[in-house]
């Protein structure tokens, strides 16, 4: 009966995703570059300190590009390794623990995976120790033709946990494009890590009241990681990629600063249990396509698991035979979003659960009002978070996927 279940939802899901439409293999057959930014959140994006932009860079990537102004890290207690887990492979993270660490011998529809079966060349960056989130075993099952650790950069920038995030963008364009194109590269940076403490010497951002306080602390790291990034695009189009690569750039998690006083002095208005909650699980999404074409600000409900049916759909890889739960980010239809912790927004609705899961201590809000609805108008949708998440765990846990596969290819003989 549970296999029969996932095996209905997944077909379902996969009509849904499918949409022939002027995107789908717009841009068959370009480079993919994925950046996941360490604790890059959503609340600061387009925000100024002092004056000054905490982004620039982002900021003006944003106007030729798609900004998705709603995206949600649906990450668990694996963090970055959830976030890594959830954008490859389209599944959601465990309840406890990381799927990286506790399940990296089971079987997953993986983005670099399916890209290496369409004639791509993959690589992971993350210069870091290997075997941090048992990343080294887990990206060889997930499929990546090349896993480029702390091994294999030069120190030549050390900051925070390890290299800097400018030497390691530099050198891992390097590495990239001495591959045979085309190539899926998916880059993890770090130098906006928790405790966000950047030596003097790259601290460039005057953050005012909040100097020397943790939370100005991270708006400098981001700072530091936005420069990054420019120095990033300049270096692809140097190297003569920016026209054939679709740069898909966004947040891994929040950055555990939690204290709603610092989010109110920044942002200068007072916040509500809506606006923390979202500020809290919100991370930005910009993807800028080849021809820097559709640029503008996506406000639809999305999520990180939405990444491989997305980019699959743009290089025109179909995405319905995949066990994905992720939606396409460029088809139509209504757009549901379930974090991990059991919140949930299709973009009209958003529930937040209560610290004892009881449904009706949770709260159900309006977003076009912002204030709370009768809780029963996020009941039926609520049943719908706890089917996916189910599903998802069976999944992982029970190894499921090469199992439903077979029978589906017995029933399709
Ligand atoms: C380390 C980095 C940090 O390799 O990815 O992971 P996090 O502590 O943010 O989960």
């Amino acid at each position: 009966q549970e296999k029969e279940t996932a095996r209905q939802w997944f077909e379902d899901a996969g009509d849904a995703r499918n949409e022939n439409n002027d995107t789908f293999g717009a841009y068959k057959g370009s480079n993919v570059l994925v950046v996941q930014v360490e604790a890059f959140m959503n609340f600061m994006i387009g925000k100024e300190i002092g004056g000054e932009e905490i982004t620039p860079n982002f900021n003006k990537l944003m106007q030729e590009s798609l900004y998705f102004s709603n995206y949600y890290h649906q990450t668990g207690q694996g963090r970055t390794s959830d976030a890594d887990f959830s954008s490859q492979s389209s599944l959601h993270p465990l309840p406890t623990g990381s799927v990286f660490v506790r399940y990296p011998d089971h079987s997953y529809d993986t983005l670099p995976q399916i890209l290496g079966q369409n004639g791509y060349e993959t690589g992971a960056f993350h210069a870091y120790e290997g075997s941090f989130w048992n990343r080294i075993n887990m990206y060889k099952a997930m499929g990546y033709n090349h896993f480029y650790s702390k091994k294999d950069f030069k120190m030549d920038e050390s900051l925070g946990w390890s290299l800097g995030d400018k030497s390691f963008f530099r050198q891992s364009l390097g590495f990239m494009t001495k591959e045979q194109p085309p190539f899926y590269s998916f880059l993890i940076t770090l130098s906006s890590h928790h405790p966000y403490s950047l030596p003097a010497s790259v601290r460039q951002l005057d953050t005012g009241e909040f100097k020397d306080t943790i939370f100005g602390n991270y708006l400098e790291s981001i700072h530091y990681a936005d420069a990054a990034l420019g120095e990033l695009v300049e270096g692809m189009k140097r190297d003569g990629i920016w026209d054939n690569t679709i740069l898909y750039v966004y947040g891994d998690h929040d950055n555990s600063i939690t204290d709603k006083a610092d989010y109110e002095k920044f942002l200068g208005k007072s916040l509500n249990e809506l606006d923390m909650h979202q500020i809290m699980n919100q991370v930005p999404l910009l993807v800028h396509l080849p021809d820097g074409k559709n640029g503008g600000i996506y406000d639809q409900a999305a999520g990180q698991l939405d990444m491989a049916p997305s980019l699959l759909h743009l290089l025109g890889i179909p995405s319905d035979s995949y066990y994905m739960m992720g939606n396409n980010l460029f088809a139509s239809g209504n757009k549901f979003v379930v974090l991990r912790s059991g919140a949930f927004t299709d973009g009209k609705l958003y529930y937040i659960p209560s610290p004892d899961n009881v449904f009706e201590n949770g709260s159900c809000y309006d977003l076009s009002s912002r204030e709370k609805n009768d809780i029963e108008k996020c009941r039926v949708p609520l049943e719908e978070v706890k089917k996916r998440l189910q599903i998802s765990d069976d999944l992982i846990m029970t190894d499921l996927i090469p199992e439903l596969r077979n029978n589906q290819d017995i029933q399709d003989r």
